[in-house]
């Protein structure tokens, strides 16, 4: 390992920041920021190390977020705490490519502490760098998981209360005392002596990657002086006095000597079997979509169906935005799930536009499909001025709420008419179709054929049930 020391831009590094709006020639980093000097030491081990070419660095969201200015090696950024996640699909996709997972203790030891801890665990081949400088530096100095006991933060102006808040996660002792990982080590980016110590440990990580010996995590312990409202030199100070007396600067593990190199995961998936799915996934749109007439719909239509979990209300608004979609207008369908699934209250959204859609969330809806009467209590105020509420007159009883509203037996005709309660969902597709015309009776035909693919008979009871919905509705208006 090459104990060079470079000064100047590392190899690793853009000439000149093109990216970065401004100055481009210096990074966004506050000074005496840890960011910088980490960034340099990856940027020189990198190139170093000869893996410029295929290490992926992953910028996350915190101060680091834009650290696709500087270095120039493939970059990705993720969402706030996804790194490892990310990560993960990288590598197994790519055994052949490196990827840092680049984290401030917000987004690992916070947000996404999860998916860290499991990517660990399962001792995926990459690198962690776990930036701890004890508090959310971007925005503005929050306490995090890592902010000392007592120490004052922009949330906890009295100082970090353990009673409250807890002590500060030991992220690295929690690692190392796991099986999968082969190297943890905690470093301090602050004296030439600690910097030389840190560039080692990250170096040693980067060689086990490439080895292919599975997971490395190096924390470094760096400033953020704005945030701790002190100079750098008394930020180093206080890393070295206080910081590290809570966290220790050790080399927690390093086993990668006993660890042969990681197999790459391959997919196991029969290629012939995606195209075929595909094809049949074209075959979904079996006419002709110029000859589907379209009739006029201004702007969006949205849609909320809501009911009892088990009454098929996911599917139902799975159906109207399929048929949407063989209609050749734009759809989104957004489920929600949680505690609701099990015999509580289930709602899905729907959103219909011939234009693209701004939000798959349904606040105020143009529609409300439902079908038991905790869906209308809750749903019922957001439900548009001109809006139109399609109810199961089996399970509520309406008291008149000024809002078109249209009755439907749909519980009753799928008992008694089509032998299955469970159609319910069906008759109210119909009602829909009726009530609507604005999706063509074929969408709808096709659109339950594809959802019950392969079961005829299911698919037979559906189709008559939405018949049977429709035909209700030419009587039933309020
Ligand atoms: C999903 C999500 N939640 C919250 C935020 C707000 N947010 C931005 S950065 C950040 C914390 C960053 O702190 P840290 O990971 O310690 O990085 P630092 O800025 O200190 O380098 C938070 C909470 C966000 N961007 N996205
Ligand atoms: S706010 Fe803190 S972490 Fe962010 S750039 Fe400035 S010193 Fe660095």
């Amino acid at each position: 390992m090459s104990k060079k020391i470079i000064y100047g831009k590392p190899k690793g590094f853009f000439d000149v920041y093109d990216r970065r709006p401004g100055i481009k020639n210096s990074t966004h980093y506050c000074p005496g920021c840890g960011h910088g000097i980490l960034h340099k030491l990856i940027a020189e081990a990198v190139s170093d190390l000869g893996m410029l070419d295929n290490t992926i660095f992953i910028c996350p969201v915190g101060c680091s977020v834009f650290g696709y200015y500087y270095f120039d090696m493939a970059s990705i950024s993720v969402p706030h705490g996804r790194a490892p996640a990310v990560a993960t699909g990288l590598v197994r996709s790519n055994p052949e490519c490196f990827v840092i997972s680049y984290q401030g203790d917000g987004d690992l030891g916070a947000i996404g502490f999860n998916e860290f801890i499991q990517a660990a665990n399962r001792g995926e081949n990459i690198a962690v760098f776990f930036v701890n400088n004890g508090v959310y530096g971007m925005t503005g100095g929050q306490l995090a998981p890592t902010t000392l006991p007592g120490q004052k933060t922009l949330t906890s102006p009295y100082g970090r209360s353990v009673e409250t808040e807890g002590y500060p996660l030991k992220v690295s002792e929690m690692v190392a005392a796991l099986d999968s990982p082969v190297y943890v080590e905690r470093v301090a980016l602050t004296s030439p002596k600690n910097i030389r110590a840190g560039r080692q440990a990250l170096r040693k990580a980067l060689t086990y990657m490439k080895e292919k010996k599975g997971f490395s995590l190096v924390e470094f312990l760096v400033g953020c002086p704005v945030n701790l409202k002190k100079n750098a030199k008394d930020t180093n100070d206080w890393i070295e006095k206080d910081m590290a007396s809570y966290f220790p600067l050790k080399c927690f593990k390093d086993i990668a000597a006993e660890r042969s190199p990681k197999k790459s995961v391959t997919g196991i998936y029969d290629k012939e079997k995606v195209k075929t799915a595909l094809f049949e996934a074209e075959k979904i749109h079996p006419f002709d979509e110029a000859s589907v007439p379209v009739p006029a719909l201004k702007g969006e239509l949205r849609i909320k169906c809501a009911g009892f979990g088990g009454q098929g209300i996911l599917s139902l608004g799975m159906l109207i935005a399929e048929a949407g979609h063989l209609q050749n207008l734009k759809a989104s369908w957004l489920p929600s799930y949680g505690p609701e699934m099990r015999g509580g209250t289930a709602n899905c959204s729907v959103v219909l536009s011939r234009d693209s859609i701004g939000s798959p969330i349904v606040k105020v809806a143009d529609v409300i499909i439902a079908m038991n009467q905790p869906s209308v209590d809750r749903f019922g105020d957001d439900l548009a001025e001109k809006g139109v509420l399609i109810y199961d007159s089996v399970n509520i009883k309406l008291s008149d709420n000024g809002h078109r509203a249209y009755s439907v037996n749909a519980s009753i005709i799928a008992k008694d008419v089509i032998g299955d309660v469970r159609c319910a969902n069906s008759v109210m597709l119909g009602a829909f179709c009726e009530i609507f015309g604005l999706i063509d009776e074929r969408s709808f035909i096709n659109s339950i054929t594809n959802n019950f693919q392969g079961k005829g008979k299911v698919i037979e009871l559906n189709l008559r049930a939405f018949q049977e919905g429709r035909k209700s509705v030419k009587t039933s208006q309020k």
